[in-house]
């Protein structure tokens, strides 16, 4: 399968490791860390000489309760960031809800727009059809402020799948070409705990609708409730999680932990490619 993601054709024969850049005072595992554009930018550089294969730079947290912020003030922090890591060789992915972030980011050269509301925004589907980023189309229910609040489904897993199916939908209605398209389950967003492992456990259901599946579950709550850890001391379940996903079927890994998910990941590869010759 071939992402055709801006200026780049990314093969996903193998999974691809996606590193989180956040520029915000307020994510939930590193906010504040890198808010400064050149801290954000020598944090890219570390990650792709640990192994990402896609950076995504985030301007405004989706944490549950966190603030919004303007459009002005979030292309404020993304730009002088993007325009640093642009020229490294990497696609770069732009995580945001709000279309003008979306057209000017894929104007300065952003491969892919990565927005956690699925381009449900007025404005967002013409503004991806508009350029040729590839898009990521993430489930969520309800909103960041209020999405914890008794989140409930009868069956999360196919509810999941024809939210994401409808999407896939409405953008190929917008003009957006199926081979620019990445679906996410969205770990987190609008799910418990139990949801989150349904999802993890079936992701090869998302895997019908024939797209790339991307996940996300790094140093999230689920695995915080699971080993009774803080997000820092988080990586391990990640790497445990990233590696089930990966079995599962998922094609891009969204982690802040690049290179101990790519250790990872290379003994899974080297575990699939032996040969059973004896
Ligand atoms: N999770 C977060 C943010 N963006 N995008 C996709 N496609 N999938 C995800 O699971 C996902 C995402 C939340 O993680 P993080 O960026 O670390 O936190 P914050 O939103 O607080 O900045």
């Amino acid at each position: 399968m071939i992402l055709r993601c801006g200026g780049f054709n990314l093969s996903l024969d193998r999974p691809l490791i996606m590193g989180v850049v956040n520029v915000t005072p307020d994510s939930f595992s590193d906010g504040g860390r890198f808010l400064a554009p050149d801290s954000a930018v020598a944090h890219a550089r570390k990650l792709m000489a640990e192994g990402a294969d896609i950076l995504d730079i985030g301007g405004e947290s989706t944490r549950p309760g966190a603030s919004s912020v303007t459009a002005e003030e979030e292309w404020g922090r993304v730009a002088p960031v993007l325009e640093g890591v642009l020229g490294l060789g990497v696609p770069v992915s732009v995580d945001t809800c709000k279309p003008e972030i979306m057209v000017r980011a894929a104007r300065m050269g952003a491969a892919m727009i990565n927005d956690v509301n699925a381009l449900r925004v007025p404005g967002a589907l013409e503004a991806l059809a508009a350029s040729d980023a590839a898009v990521c189309l993430m489930h969520m229910l309800g909103e960041p402020r209020t999405m914890q609040q008794d989140p409930s489904y009868r069956n999360v897993v196919e509810e999941v799948l024809e939210f994401l199916r409808q999407r896939v939908s409405a953008c190929e209605r917008a003009g957006i070409v199926r081979d620019r398209i990445v679906v996410d389950p969205g770990f987190g967003f609008g799910k418990t705990v139990e949801h989150n492992l349904l999802l993890l456990r079936f992701l090869e259901r998302l895997a019908s609708l024939g797209l790339p599946v991307l996940a996300g579950l790094s140093r999230k709550s689920t695995l915080g409730r699971i080993t009774g850890r803080s997000e820092s001391e988080r990586v391990y379940a990640s790497v445990a999680a990233a590696l089930l996903a990966v079995q599962n079927g998922a094609n891009i890994i969204r982690v802040h932990d690049v290179a101990a998910t790519r250790d990872a990941l290379a003994v899974l590869s080297a575990v699939m490619g032996v040969m059973d010759d004896g």
